[in-house]
């Protein structure tokens, strides 16, 4: 039987055609409207994942984390928790219970049940890892024209990409990418790797790592200076314009060029082309994240959108209609209480359902108990023991819990500070709406197309479980998931059922464009704020990088022994971040974590491809097999990510540092650090 769902295998949440023979799941493919595709490994290999002999079936125990995990029931599980976390409440307060959230059960309804949950016990502690992810961007776009655009790049006359490689990691949006470049579109890409897009660019500028704020502001600079702006749309619907013009009157693009590495002339030819045709889009993504200046860099990519009258149109950046699903996480209920974000109250109250992201003020709090001591925490669908930053920070925090209850389909690193995991259940036998499918006015159903596996229960089951088990029934009254959704689809007018029976998407209303000429943005002011008066109350740039570029965008700037910028490596399409090592069909596709270096960098170090070098900065160090390359440039290398799941001695967060942030979103930069390499022995 085929049956159509959605792929949670990563965050793309690609629409799927599946397989079913027997109740099993046989194969699954990926639907999509171009012509042109590009192949996803890992959903070829679902079957495999969801099948692989190491799911956790059953609850596993320990009351210590010395001791070994023991096979038990919900019951005992879930008995054993709640007793510790009455015995921690009193001990302690109830906010002394926090939850961390890595990315794979997904931002839609799963997240508003876990905070909701948090916010029945007492807890304002349920944190995301949207700091190193998305979120902080999120924010940026946000403060500046109310919400996070999309671009429309299939209708676009000229794309650029900045920081993103959606060949690995959002197969449709590249599948659109190269379905415009065919159409005519121009290709404009920001990255300081050569990439599959980069190959096909009509201009690449190979930026300096972590030095995109001062690009975008010299863009800006050549857009104002060469009058290439809409003077209409600046006119009409921005603020502060004026004070743009003068911030940039002090900007050099000489010393820009040279701090960022591309010549004045390459940064000219990129604005004009930007600027002069017309609908632009921009793609922004992971690589701005994880840098300590996400927060203003992305501000001011927002801003070139907004000065090239490039928001809200077709082809364009488009502001969307967000499905009106009801909002049921209860923050309200522990808003008095102070949380471990305290120090970031921009970042902790800019959305209404994001909730808090900055997982760095968790391990803060945990290692020196302010503002309060926690004792207990819940890991949810993350892997934080190799995806933070500073892993030996990280691990210090988790060892020192009293209880450490995970919710998974896999044991990982982080498995050995647990003492409780409970087996979730991977995305096919599961019904969920995942944020990509609110965010904007398409709906579509992730629907269960097998039973769960084992004893495993969904994230929304799970979280259900728990609050029974607590005795918070007024705040879990439904007796079902469905039933949950169903109450928080009611404002749509939809419900399960009917995007059951449309299983390939609803549009819950067709887009509209040019929605400020009668509704202005979604900020305070109603326009695009290049201006933000929020930032400015508060002592912040109001307009980005007003008081200067910072000097130490990489970490460990300080340090004179660590000559050679590294980078985290690519998302390969054959896993997701920590997960899928122990598949061996994929594992098969990269068996080996290695760092690419130029031959420069080789000939220096007097390295051939396959020796062993040792990676170093101040905080540790890896060891791993170079591949000599020239994806990187000269004083660059590369290291694979991910790796740290199946060996320390790979894990690339053990270089990284937690303490340098962004002073509004307090993401470090695990993008790009100073490190320094020694040849190993054969
Ligand atoms: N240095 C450096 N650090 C980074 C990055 C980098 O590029 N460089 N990338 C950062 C980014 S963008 C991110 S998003 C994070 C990712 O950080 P994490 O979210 O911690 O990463 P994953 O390795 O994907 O771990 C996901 C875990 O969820 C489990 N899982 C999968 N599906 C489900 C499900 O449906 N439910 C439940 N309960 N569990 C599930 C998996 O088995 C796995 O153990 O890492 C960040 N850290
Ligand atoms: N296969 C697969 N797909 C995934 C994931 C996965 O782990 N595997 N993870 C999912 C998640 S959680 C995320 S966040 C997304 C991320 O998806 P993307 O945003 O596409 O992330 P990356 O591929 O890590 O990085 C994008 C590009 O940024 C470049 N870059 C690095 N440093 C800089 C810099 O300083 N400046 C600029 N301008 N560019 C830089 C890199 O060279 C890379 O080409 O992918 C999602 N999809
Ligand atoms: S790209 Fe990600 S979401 Fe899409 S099919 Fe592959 S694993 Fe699934
Ligand atoms: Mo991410």
């Amino acid at each position: 039987m085929k049956k159509i769902t959605v792929c949670r295998l990563c965050s793309a949440c690609c629409p799927l055609e599946v397989d079913v023979v027997d109740g099993a799941l046989s194969s699954a493919r990926r639907l999509t409207p171009f012509e042109k595709t590009i192949s996803c490994p890992k959903i070829l290999n679902a079957k495999n994942i969801i099948y692989s002999k190491e799911r956790i079936l059953k609850p596993l125990l320990r009351k210590n984390i010395e001791d070994e995990f023991r096979e038990v029931s919900w019951k005992e599980a879930l008995s054993f928790i709640a007793e510790k976390m009455e015995k921690i409440k009193t001990n302690y307060s109830p906010q002394s219970i926090a939850l961390l959230r890595g990315m794979a059960a997904d931002w839609g309804t799963p997240w508003d049940y876990a905070v909701r949950f948090m916010s029945a016990i007492g807890s304002p502690n349920a944190l995301g890892n949207g700091s190193v992810c998305f979120v902080a961007r999120e924010m940026a776009h946000t403060y500046t024209y109310g919400a996070i655009t999309i671009p429309q790049v299939k209708d676009s006359k000229c794309i650029v990409i900045w920081g993103k490689n959606d060949k690995n990691t959002a197969p449709a949006m590249a599948e659109a990418v190269i379905y415009a470049k065919e159409k005519g579109a121009k290709l404009i890409v920001i990255d300081p790797v050569k990439t599959f897009f980069t190959d096909i660019a009509d201009i690449w500028l190979r930026i300096k790592p972590a030095h995109d704020g001062a690009l975008a502001m010299a863009m800006i600079k050549v857009i104002l200076d060469e009058r290439l702006y809409d003077d209409t749309f600046v006119k009409n619907y921005c603020i502060g314009f004026e004070a743009l013009k003068e911030a940039i009157s002090n900007i050099k693009l000489s010393e820009i060029s040279d701090r960022i590495w591309i010549p004045i002339e390459r940064i000219k030819e990129a604005s004009r082309l930007y600027a002069q045709t017309k609908p632009s889009c921009i793609i922004d993504g992971n690589g701005i994240d994880m840098q300590t200046q996400v927060f203003q860099t992305t501000r001011a990519i927002c801003i070139l959108r907004a000065i090239t009258g490039n928001i809200d149109i077709e082809g364009g950046d488009f502001i969307p209609q967000p499905i009106p699903l009801k909002n049921i996480q209860l923050r309200d209920k522990v808003a008095h209480i102070p949380s471990v974000m305290f120090e970031y109250p921009h970042f902790e109250k800019f959305h209404p359902t994001w909730g808090l992201h900055g997982q760095s003020c968790l391990i803060d709090a945990i290692l020196e108990e302010k503002p309060y001591p926690i004792k207990m925490l819940f890991v949810q669908s993350g892997n934080p023991a190799v995806t933070m930053m500073d892993s030996g920070r990280v691990r210090n925090a988790l060892r020192s819990l009293e209880l450490l209850v995970m919710i998974d389909m896999f044991r990982n690193k982080t498995s050995e500070f647990a003492h409780v995991i409970l087996p979730a259940c991977s995305c096919f036998e599961k019904t969920q709406i995942n944020r990509a499918y609110i965010r904007n006015c398409f709906i579509m159903l992730q629907q269960k197309v097998i039973e769960p596996i084992g004893e495993s229960k969904s994230d929304i089951e799970i979280i259900f479980e728990l609050a029974k088990f607590l005795g918070l029934h007024e705040f879990f009254p439904w007796q079902t998931v469905e039933e949950a959704l169903d109450f928080q689809l009611k404002p749509t007018g939809l419900t399960i059922e009917e995007l059951r029976k449309n299983p390939k998407g609803i549009w819950y209303e067709k887009p509209r464009f040019r929605k400020y000429e009668t509704e202005g943005f979604r900020t305070p002011t109603k326009k695009v704020e290049i201006f933000s008066e929020r930032l400015s109350a508060t002592d912040f740039d109001p307009i980005p990088f007003l008081s200067g570029f910072p000097n130490d965008l990489i970490s460990f700037s300080k340090y004179k022994d660590y000559p050679i910028i590294g980078i985290s490596g690519e998302r390969v399409n054959c896993y997701t971040h920590t997960q899928f090592r122990k598949i061996n069909e994929l594992k098969r596709i990269e068996p080996e974590p290695f760092i690419e270096i130029n031959s420069l960098l080789a000939t220096k170090f007097n390295l051939k491809d396959g020796n062993m070098v040792r990676i170093s900065t101040p905080r540790g160090s890896i060891e791993m097999r170079v591949k000599i390359s020239d994806t990187v440039s000269d004083g660059v290398i590369r290291i694979a990510w991910g790796w740290g799941e199946e060996s320390d001695k790979w894990n690339l967060n053990f270089l990284t540092d937690d303490f340098e942030r962004d002073p509004i979103t307090c993401t470090p930069s695990g993008r790009t650090f100073y490190c320094k390499i020694e040849k190993l022995e054969a």
